[in-house]
């Protein structure tokens, strides 16, 4: 089915809302991944978000259904300050709607007046930013990660992205290898410090929590000068603290956006690295562990290394993963997450300094 084509698209918020006369049904948003629509009906003041979830990506929707309720249970009947997206049920009671061309369709709650931003201008954004991922660590602090599915295997497992990489080079797909030698170098060469975290994680001495595993900064949606709400629940699961912390910074610091063309404008921004670490650890530092806390100041870069080699992955794939706007897409966004790692080493002391000031 064309998700863009109305008529479908009507039949579809149909099985949610049988009653309702559509007036609006647009493209929402700048997700990677799922297919986002906003739907408005006439006498309804308020919006609602249609999705369609990738099913190349997530392929046990259900799952991720069962889990975005299990949420939703953590948090009713309390007094939160922040929100996530509800679930609305079809006519048939279930909470996702299967089309005849198999396509899987959810509706949830629009956040009314919120607004979601791709690039920190402001410090006091950074400080909301790690309040809003911080508090939705403490709402999860006292879910067990083994009740939960993991949405997609081995999501932030880094020796699998690196197979991945090294299958995509051996492939060779698109043809483009020879064009981007040296960035496949630069991966290559931080590749054996950056394994250090998994050895532990093996071990087993670094727990397990349930955690979002997308904290990229348009996953929190704002109102005013507040981030109330956190979104893009998909991933959410079995996983590391810390690896919540090091994406969350990977896009919160960055002086520029994920996929600048001019790389010049890549930069560390350290004023909202205080700010997102200060937000962030203020609400996590009674749930982290002392073999935690060493390990902090080491996921920024490591999470942005895995994002730099999936979206290298997927250029040498011949973009079949991202959402891309342009062929180049993902080299690009590969590039800025390689200088933006380079931009971090040179401050590895500072990021130290100010972890360990919030942390011990
Ligand atoms: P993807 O997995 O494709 O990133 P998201 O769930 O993050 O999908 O949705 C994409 C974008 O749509 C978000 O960045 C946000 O701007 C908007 N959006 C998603 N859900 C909501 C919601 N419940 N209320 C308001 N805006 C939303
Ligand atoms: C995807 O869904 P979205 O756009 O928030 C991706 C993340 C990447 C991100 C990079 C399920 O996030 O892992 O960090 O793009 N999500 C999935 O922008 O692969
Ligand atoms: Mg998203």
């Amino acid at each position: 089915m064309e998700s863009s084509n109305s008529q479908n698209l009507s039949v579809v918020v149909g099985q949610f809302f049988p009653q309702e006369a559509i007036t609006e049904i647009i493209s929402f948003g700048n997700g990677h991944i799922n297919d986002t629509y906003r739907v408005s009906f006439l006498y309804d003041p308020k919006y609602y978000i249609l999705q369609r979830i990738n099913t190349n990506v997530f392929k046990n929707p259900v799952g991720i259904v069962e889990n975005h309720i299990k949420l939703q249970q953590q948090l009713a009947d309390k007094n939160e300050t922040r929100v996530i997206p509800e679930l609305y049920p079809t006519q048939n009671g279930s909470f996702l709607f299967v089309d005849g061309a198999q396509n899987v369709w959810r509706m949830i709650s629009f956040i009314e007046e919120s607004y979601s931003i791709d690039l920190v201008e402001h410090e006091w954004q950074a400080l909301e930013a790690g309040k809003a991922y911080g508090w939705f660590a403490q709402v999860c602090a006292t879910l067990n990660a083994s009740d939960f599915v993991e949405a997609i295997k081995d999501f932030h497992r880094l020796s699998f992205r690196l197979r991945q990489l090294n299958e995509a080079i051996a492939a060779n797909k698109a043809g483009r290898l020879a064009s981007i030698q040296d960035i496949v170098d630069f991966y290559k060469s931080r590749e054996s410090k950056l394994r250090v975290i998994e050895s532990l994680v093996d071990a087993g001495e670094i727990p397990m929590h349930v955690v979002h595993n997308d904290t990229k900064i348009n996953n929190l949606l704002f109102k005013d000068d507040k981030a109330i709400a956190v979104i893009d629940l998909d991933t959410v699961g079995p996983g590391i603290l810390f690896y919540d912390y090091g994406d969350a910074i990977r896009t919160s610091t960055n002086l520029a956006n994920e996929d600048e063309q001019d790389l010049s404008k890549v930069g560390f921004n350290l004023k909202a690295f205080e700010a997102f670490t200060n937000g962030y650890l203020s609400q996590v530092k009674t749930i982290v562990t002392e073999k935690e806390k060493h390990h902090f100041y080491l996921a920024p870069v490591l999470l942005t290394y895995i994002m730099g080699i999936r979206f290298l992955a997927d250029f040498l794939n011949g973009d079949v993963y991202y959402k891309i706007a342009f062929p180049e897409h993902n080299l690009v966004r590969s590039k800025v997450q390689m200088r933006f790692i380079e931009c971090m080493e040179i401050q590895q002391d500072k990021m130290i300094q100010v972890i360990q000031k919030e942390l011990m």
